[in-house]
């Protein structure tokens, strides 16, 4: 019952470097897909809420983009190193992660940690979560886990793979003693808040991504236009634009024959048929807005809040 008082509830924001694996964090704990994941980085580009519920907890976690100190020149990078740093101004705790595949802790904390660290502006807990030790040896996380230590005064440390999911109960349970009493904010059957229409254009990004190469992926944006049932058929229609900055990036979405698009939309669709468990009828539409990413006015177009203004 929405209300009914818990032992506990709160907030955490999971912050990092790009690519440190927080989507993929969230996604294990829920046991469902909450927030898209690629090897590339970058690829969360606004606050993603995934919301856990056990018998007598809450918590709320709040996915945010990779921060990074390179300046892109693009409002929306900016935008995104915001949403991060305010996520964690409206949490009770941070879970800051790295990539233990990145981390040569005999020189030290690495470049982007040390920014994101320097500028966490919060009084609040924060759990140092060292990923991916699927990949390295013991010796490597654990020296890693030493040299953050001596840096920063973190609440907590702990070791995971957000892939294989070790470490992840250990990680609820370190959450869950700097949780403060609180009343359930979210119904328990309830692992996120987005709306569908914000899943289906993730979903197309996703894709997106994972089928073009290099820096293309990032002067695109996905908006829904139309979503809609059929009226006699066990049919969900969808129809999607995919902006891009520039008029040369329209050919290459669109590929030789349209093969890229095909490849974009059919990946597309069969995830979406398996998330809504009937057949999606998705129409990709590719459309021009110069430098869409450096505009006020066009990052709102897009779907973009400005909702750091606490900062
Ligand atoms: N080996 C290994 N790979 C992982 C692990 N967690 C994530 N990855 C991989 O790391 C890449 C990035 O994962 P994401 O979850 O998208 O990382 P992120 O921190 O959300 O990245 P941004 O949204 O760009 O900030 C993907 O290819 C994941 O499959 C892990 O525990 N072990
Ligand atoms: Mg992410």
């Amino acid at each position: 019952m929405l209300g009914k008082n818990l032992n506990h509830s709160g907030f955490a924001a999971i912050i990092g470097p790009p690519n440190s694996g927080k989507s993929t964090f969230l996604n294990t704990l829920l046991k469902t897909k909450v927030s898209i994941v690629t090897p590339k980085a970058q690829t969360t580009r606004n606050k993603i809420r995934g919301v856990y519920t056990s018998e007598d907890f809450q918590i709320i976690f709040t996915d945010t983009p990779g921060i990074t100190s390179t300046d892109f020149g693009k409002l929306l990078n900016n935008w995104m190193n915001r949403y991060s740093f305010s996520a964690v101004k409206e949490s009770d705790i941070t879970l800051f992660f790295v990539d233990a595949l990145k981390q040569h802790p005999e020189l030290g904390i690495g470049t982007e940690e040390k920014h994101i660290i320097d500028n966490l502006g919060s009084k609040n807990p924060a759990i140092l979560v060292v990923n991916k030790c699927d990949a390295v040896k013991k010796m490597r996380t654990e020296d890693t886990v030493a040299v953050y230590n001596k840096y920063y005064k973190f609440s907590d440390s702990c070791v995971v793979s957000a892939l294989n999911g070790t470490g992840v109960t250990e990680l609820l349970d370190k959450i869950k003693l700097h949780i403060g009493p609180g009343p359930m904010l979210f119904p328990p059957d309830m692992t996120s808040d987005q709306e569908d229409r914000f899943l289906v254009s993730e979903i197309i990004r996703e894709k997106l991504y994972m089928a073009l190469s290099e820096e293309l992926p990032y002067n695109t944006v996905v908006t829904i236009e139309r979503m809609k049932d059929h009226s006699s058929r066990d049919l969900l229609m969808i129809d999607a634009t995919i902006h891009v900055a520039r008029k040369s990036q329209k050919g290459i979405v669109i590929g030789k024959k349209g093969t890229t698009l095909g490849k974009i939309g059919t990946a597309a669709r069969k995830e979406l048929e398996m998330i809504y468990g009937c057949e999606i009828g998705l129409k990709l539409f590719v459309r021009i807005e110069e430098n869409w990413y450096s505009k006020e006015k066009l990052l709102q177009k897009v779907g973009f809040e400005k909702d750091f203004e606490n900062r």
